[in-house]
């Protein structure tokens, strides 16, 4: 559209910024091609800085193909929008006393770990070791916290591993660093952590106090808070109370011991795989690969799965789409890991509904010679839609279930792709090991148990402590009947 006839409803006009407004940080319309450069500058600016977003830019026709001086701007920094990254010394004083003074302290880290960088990650470490604290992540923060440390307790929240949950609920005081404190994450928040004091470290100043009022906030860079308290915690004389955060790590202890990820997979020939094991074999067979691993995924169960059984030491490893939860993301966020990773083995962990949103993007694989693998979950529904319907919703399944789903291993070989399937516990090491040795795109459809569910499940509108427990588990022996969601837990969703 030219910018002359901006307004008039010419052919194919859209109000580009005006559409996109609520789902961008921040958009430009440029008018003027000398605006260009600066404009350009400024966007990458804003998208990076702070707390990180999408910015667009709309290019007018007329502005895009005519010549556009390009000076390098002496880059001021942008008049208004300028973070602040470095914490107020007196809110870390504050926040390390509370933390030496506790008694059963937990600490929960989320995605502005990730997006301070890996320095972030590393201070992480070092803090938690500092503390002797357990610690806890969102699905947005895993990799942040090496999953194999003895300290790490998994996945808090909806789908969060039982002793997460319980330390949360439990806990006296608590550190959220670069978390948010999302629905899936509080549960109902009249019942969330009741008895503790809370510390909110975010560089968003809109995210304190938004969801959960908190008793200290330190606004500023993760890295730079970390960095902060570590200096602070070791300049206090203060001792923590070695004896209580023992008795503390006994309780959690316990917790720990009812595995609440525990799965059953029965390894007699012909047995049907279930999900989380595909997922475990997976990870297996990706540690002795050799490459650095990058996992995205789409949105539902296997997305979940991925997230409780997939391990992550190191942030930056794991993509996925958490707080909208778009269908269709993990492909092509895997195309784009490949090309920045060129020899990382890089995995789409996919439903085989979620893979459709975007099978297009199979000819960009060829095209540029991505070797993308996806791993479809296959259990022919919409698992998680399919997991509400009987768990909330009395076994009332509308459209959840796909009776016509594409021949996943011809849909591969008509994209140039490599197709594999594996339909019984005896085929899934053989598919994943060829899946791994081919150097091109693959599909690998795994069909799993179709009517496996995501445990631990945290009911919408219940508390931490209200959490279900899988078949495994004798608490939940007479099966699931919804009884405990209340009214408003059903709108929550
Ligand atoms: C099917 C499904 C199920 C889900 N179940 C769960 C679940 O069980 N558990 C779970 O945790 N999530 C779950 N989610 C994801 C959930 O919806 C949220 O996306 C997630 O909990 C948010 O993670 P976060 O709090 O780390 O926030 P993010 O969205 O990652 O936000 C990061 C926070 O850190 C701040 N920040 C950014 N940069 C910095 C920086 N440099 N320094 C300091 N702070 C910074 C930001 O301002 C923001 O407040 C689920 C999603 C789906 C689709
Ligand atoms: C674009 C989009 N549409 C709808 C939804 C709602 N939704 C969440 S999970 C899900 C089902 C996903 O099915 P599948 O990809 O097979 O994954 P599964 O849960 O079976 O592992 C749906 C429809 C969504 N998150 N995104
Ligand atoms: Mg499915």
């Amino acid at each position: 559209m030219p910018t002359h006839l901006i307004g008039n409803d010419a052919f194919q006009e859209a109000d580009t910024t005006g559409i996109t407004r609520q789902a961008t940080k921040h958009n430009y319309l440029v008018k003027r091609s000398d605006d260009l450069a600066r404009v350009i500058h400024e966007a990458f600016y804003v998208a990076k800085t702070g707390r990180p977003g999408p910015v667009l830019v709309d290019l007018p026709k007329d502005i895009l193909i005519a010549p556009a001086p390009y000076a390098e701007p002496s880059f001021a920094p942008h008049r208004s929008y300028r973070p602040r990254t470095e914490p107020d010394s007196f809110r870390i004083a504050e926040a390390v006393a509370l933390l030496k003074r506790a008694e059963r302290p937990v600490i929960y880290t989320g995605g502005g770990v990730i997006n301070a960088g890996p320095e972030a990650a590393r201070l992480l470490l070092e803090f938690v070791r500092l503390t002797g604290f357990p610690c806890t992540s969102t699905l947005m923060g895993l990799g942040a916290y090496p999953a194999s440390d003895p300290q790490f307790l998994g996945m808090l929240g909806m789908h969060g591993t039982y002793e997460a949950n319980l330390a949360m609920h439990g806990c006296d005081v608590m550190l959220n660093m670069g978390a948010r404190f999302d629905d899936r994450v509080t549960g109902r928040v009249n019942a969330f952590a009741p008895a503790a004091k809370k510390i909110h470290c975010d560089i968003d100043p809109s995210s304190i106090n938004k969801n959960v009022a908190v008793d200290v906030a330190v606004v500023g860079d993760a890295a730079q808070i970390l960095r902060a308290m570590i200096a602070a915690w070791k300049a206090d004389k203060q001792q923590v109370d070695k004896s209580a955060l023992a008795t503390w790590w006994q309780q959690i202890d316990v917790w720990r011991a009812k595995k609440s990820l525990r799965f059953t997979q029965a390894m007699a020939p012909g047995s049907v795989i279930k999900p989380q094991y595909a997922i475990e074999r997976l990870y297996k067979a990706t540690r002795g690969a050799g490459k650095e691993t990058f996992i995205t995924t789409e949105v539902g169960q296997h997305q979940m799965w991925a997230a409780q059984h997939f391990k992550f030491e190191k942030p930056n490893r794991w993509l996925t789409s958490g707080g909208l939860g778009t269908m269709g993301y993990g492909l092509p966020a895997a195309m784009g890991v490949q090309i920045a990773h060129p020899d990382a083995l890089v995995i789409d962990i996919a439903g085989e509904a979620s893979i459709l949103m975007n099978i297009q993007e199979m000819g960009t694989l060829a095209q540029y010679r991505l070797p993308v693998k996806i791993f479809i979950l296959n259990n022919q529904y919409m698992g998680m839609v399919r997991q509400w319907q009987e768990l909330l919703h009395g076994n009332r399944y509308s459209e959840s279930y796909s009776a016509a789903l594409p021949d996943f291993v011809k849909l591969a070989e008509s994209f140039h792709a490599v197709g594999l399937r594996a339909e019984k516990v005896e085929d899934l090491d053989r598919v994943i090991a060829e899946m791994l040795a081919v150097d091109r795109p693959v599909i690998a459809d795994i069909c799993v148990d179709q009517k496996e569910n995501v445990f631990p499940m945290i009911p919408s509108g219940a508390a931490h402590n209200e959490m279900l427990l899988g078949p495994e588990h004798a608490e939940n022996a007479g099966g699931y009947t919804g009884k405990s969601v209340t009214d408003e837990g059903l709108v929550l969703v």
